[in-house]
């Protein structure tokens, strides 16, 4: 029997190092014998990557909140269809950078729309899939902005203000206390190597509660 591969998501603000923990935990999976693949969000399709340009490109000013919201489900519809769907129906376990987490927090916490709006997108674009595990990389958002802007001109999102991360950071903080099943907070300000070894302990707990390795080759 082939089982579902299992979805993981990575969350946290800008220059948390979400996207630096992935490969190391994809490695480690495949040396387990797991398939697995890698994605992001926005994007991870070819029409959702084409949505995550206009969404990220600085000269869209005054890009109203609606229609961010709905252009981040657009491409998680097309992402989900393309990509993620299929691979959890092959048994391949999926490690996104970002999920609908990331919508909560900043179309929600960022912009200040009503969770209950967001949630209804959430049914519609996913039905019933969730995440089986969420790492929120958590650390103060001074920490995570000195991080990133040293890579260059600042996205759309980068070139927010100092408060519109704290209000981020403090809706996935929440996420997680409501549901912490599913949700791990690891202090990202921690070394990366120890960062690293966190994630893969957060994983190989999920894998044992599931008993979720012995399933690939049934
Ligand atoms: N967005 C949204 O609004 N709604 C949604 O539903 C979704 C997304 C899905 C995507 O930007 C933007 O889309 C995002 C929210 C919005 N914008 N913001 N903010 P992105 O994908 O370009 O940006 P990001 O996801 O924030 O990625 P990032 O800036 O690259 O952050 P990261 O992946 O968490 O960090 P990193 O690239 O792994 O590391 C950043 C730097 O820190 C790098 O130099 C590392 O070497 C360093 N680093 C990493 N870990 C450590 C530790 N532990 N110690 C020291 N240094 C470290």
């Amino acid at each position: 029997m082939t089982k579902q591969g299992r979805f993981i998501t990575f969350e946290g603000i800008e220059g948390a190092g979400k996207s630096s923990q992935i490969a190391p935990l994809a490695d480690w999976l495949s040396a387990q014998g797991q398939p697995v693949v890698t994605t992001r969000e926005p994007g991870g399709s070819p029409i959702a990557e084409r949505i995550r340009t206009l969404l990220l490109d600085r000269t869209n000013t005054g890009m109203s909140g609606t229609a961010e919201l709905l252009l981040v489900f657009a491409a998680r519809a097309e992402h989900l269809a393309q990509a993620i769907t299929p691979a959890l129906s092959a048994g391949t376990w999926v490690l996104c950078d970002r999920f609908t987490d990331a919508t909560y927090a900043y179309q929600g916490g960022g912009r200040g729309i009503a969770a209950e709006r967001i949630a209804i997108l959430e049914d519609l674009v996913q039905g019933t899939l969730r995440p089986d595990l969420t790492l929120v990389f958590d650390l103060p958002p001074a920490v995570g902005l000195a991080r990133a802007r040293g890579r260059g001109e600042p996205d759309r999102f980068e070139a927010e203000r100092l408060h519109f991360f704290e209000a981020a950071r403090a809706v996935y903080l929440a996420r997680a206390a409501a549901a912490p099943g599913r949700y791990r907070v690891l202090d990202a300000t921690q070394p990366l190597a120890e960062v690293t070894a966190t994630v893969i302990r957060s994983v190989a707990e999920l894998a044992q509660e599931e008993d979720a390795f012995s399933s690939a080759d049934e």
